[in-house]
């Protein structure tokens, strides 16, 4: 059975720590897909929901020193309870304090995958790489070599989106390359995918890259569709149509427009 199947016969509640531009996108991406999503910070509560969650995913967009304290709780309940947790480091590199929050939720716990564009996860692990707020800029790095140098040091599961996408845990490497350039007109994309990886993690066997590959493809092919269904209007109507997406297209349809390349 794939993954999505899997996620959508099990409906694994997924516990988020995200920002506020995103929040609301994130929850319906992940009802649309078929997962049940639970947005919660307060100190008093996210122990008990982390631990009781198929998934926890932080997500550092709007950070705050309140909601970094939520993280780290969060996330250290969701090691010691065997949870799989995704961090989407937004805007690491960009400021002096993303780049420190960052440092330390990596080193407080241990992430299962780290989701996020090339510039955030090369400043993470101190190489540079141009970033204009939350969005990747120039870098000549190359982009495998990186992903999985940030996979070894990190010992986890380290994804890189952009036009491709990069899917390692520092020994396998996998590149997938479906998706459209719309998905970078409608912000809280990257944000969503991170909240769909934890889905994917959550009903796979010891949170596999397997499950993360094909979260990746998944997603992609959906925007594909919408993009398609949706030529000449615009990332308004994209955006909708997409979650319409999330829902609807068939493990068979992913099966036949799935692009993934396996490099080892
Ligand atoms: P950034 O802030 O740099 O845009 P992000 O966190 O929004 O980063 P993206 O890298 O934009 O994350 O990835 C979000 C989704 O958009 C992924 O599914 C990715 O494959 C897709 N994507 C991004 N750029 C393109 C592109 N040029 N063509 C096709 N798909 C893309
Ligand atoms: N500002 C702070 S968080 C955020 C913005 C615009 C959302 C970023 O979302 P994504 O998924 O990285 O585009
Ligand atoms: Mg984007
Ligand atoms: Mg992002």
């Amino acid at each position: 059975m794939s993954y999505l199947s899997k996620v959508r016969d099990s409906n694994p509640l997924v516990h988020n720590i995200t920002n506020i531009v995103v929040a609301n996108f994130s929850a319906n991406g992940l009802l649309a897909l078929g997962a049940s999503p639970f947005m919660a910070d307060a100190h008093e509560e996210v122990v008990d929901i982390a631990a009781f969650s198929a998934a926890v995913v932080l997500n550092i967009g709007t950070l705050n020193d309140y909601a970094i304290q939520s993280m780290v709780l969060a996330g250290q309940s969701a090691n010691k309870h065997g949870v799989p947790l995704v961090l989407d480091p937004v805007g690491a590199g960009a400021t002096s304090y993303r780049t420190s929050v960052t440092q330390k939720l990596v080193n407080e716990m241990q992430i299962t995958a780290l989701r996020g564009n090339v510039a955030e996860v090369a400043n993470i692990i101190g190489e540079s790489w141009s970033i204009k707020g939350v969005d990747a800029g120039e870098g000549d790095g190359d982009v495998v070599v990186l992903a999985e140098t940030a996979a070894r040091k990190l010992g986890c599961i380290v994804i890189i989106t952009g036009k491709d996408d990069v899917i390692t845990n520092g020994v396998n490497t996998y590149i997938t390359s479906n998706g459209h350039p719309i998905l970078t007109k409608v912000t809280g994309t990257g944000c969503l995918l991170s909240a769909v990886v934890g889905a994917f993690l959550a009903v796979s066997e010891g949170a596999s890259l397997e499950a993360a590959v094909e979260a990746l493809s998944f997603y992609g092919v959906a925007a594909e569709i919408a993009a398609e269904l949706t030529t000449g209007q615009g990332p308004g109507s994209f955006q909708i149509e997409f979650l319409n997406q999330l829902s609807l297209v068939t493990p068979e349809t992913y099966q036949d427009k799935s692009i993934i390349n396996q490099l080892r």
